[in-house]
C-alpha cells in the first residue's frame, strides 16, 4: 500500500463559494502534487456508497444530501506521508476545533458543511481514488 497520495473533494459549498481557487492554491503551496482532478457530482447511490461507513449515523441522509447538491471537485494528491499530513491541512471536523490556518478553519461553515474530505488512512485513499477516476485519469 502506497504511503504518498491521498483522496480528497472540495465539497459543493467550497464550489458554491467560489474557494476552488484558494483551496487548490493551500494544497499545492503546502507541497502535495495533483496526480488526478475533476469537477463532478456524486449521486444519491454515488455518495451512499462513498460514505457507507457513516449509514448508521444520524446524519447520514443530512451527508448525502449536502454532497450530492452540486458538484464537487475530487483530487489525488501525492506528497511524502500524504494521508496524515493532509489530514493536518484542513483540519478537524468541526471548524469549531480546527487549528488556525487550516482549510476547515478558513472556509467551513459547520461540522457538517466542512468544505473538504480528506481520506482518514492509505487502505482508504486508494479505495476512493479508485471510486472517482481510472488509472488513465492519474498522472
Ligand atoms: P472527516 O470528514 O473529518 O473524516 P467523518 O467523521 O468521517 O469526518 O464524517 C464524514 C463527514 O460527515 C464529515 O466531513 C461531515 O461532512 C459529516 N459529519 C460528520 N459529523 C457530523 C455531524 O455531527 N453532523 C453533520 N454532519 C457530520
Ligand atoms: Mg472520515
Amino acid at each position: 500500500m502506497r504511503t504518498d497520495r491521498t483522496f480528497t473533494m472540495l465539497k459543493p459549498d467550497s464550489v458554491e463559494k467560489g474557494h476552488i481557487g484558494a483551496i487548490l492554491e493551500k494544497i499545492t503551496a503546502s507541497g502535495f502534487r495533483i496526480v488526478a482532478m475533476k469537477l463532478t457530482q456524486m449521486t444519491k447511490a454515488d455518495a451512499e456508497a462513498f460514505y457507507a461507513i457513516h449509514n448508521e449515523r444520524p446524519f447520514f441522509g443530512e451527508l448525502v444530501t449536502y454532497m450530492t447538491r452540486g458538484p464537487i471537485v475530487a483530487a489525488i494528491l501525492e506528497k511524502n506521508n500524504a494521508v496524515e499530513d493532509f489530514r493536518t491541512l484542513i483540519g478537524a471536523t468541526n471548524p469549531a476545533d480546527a487549528a488556525e490556518g487550516t482549510i476547515r478553519k478558513l472556509y467551513a461553515a459547520s461540522i457538517g458543511e466542512n468544505a473538504v474530505h480528506g481520506s482518514d488512512s492509505d487502505e482508504n485513499a486508494a479505495i476512493e481514488g479508485a471510486f472517482h477516476f481510472s488509472g488513465r485519469e492519474m498522472f
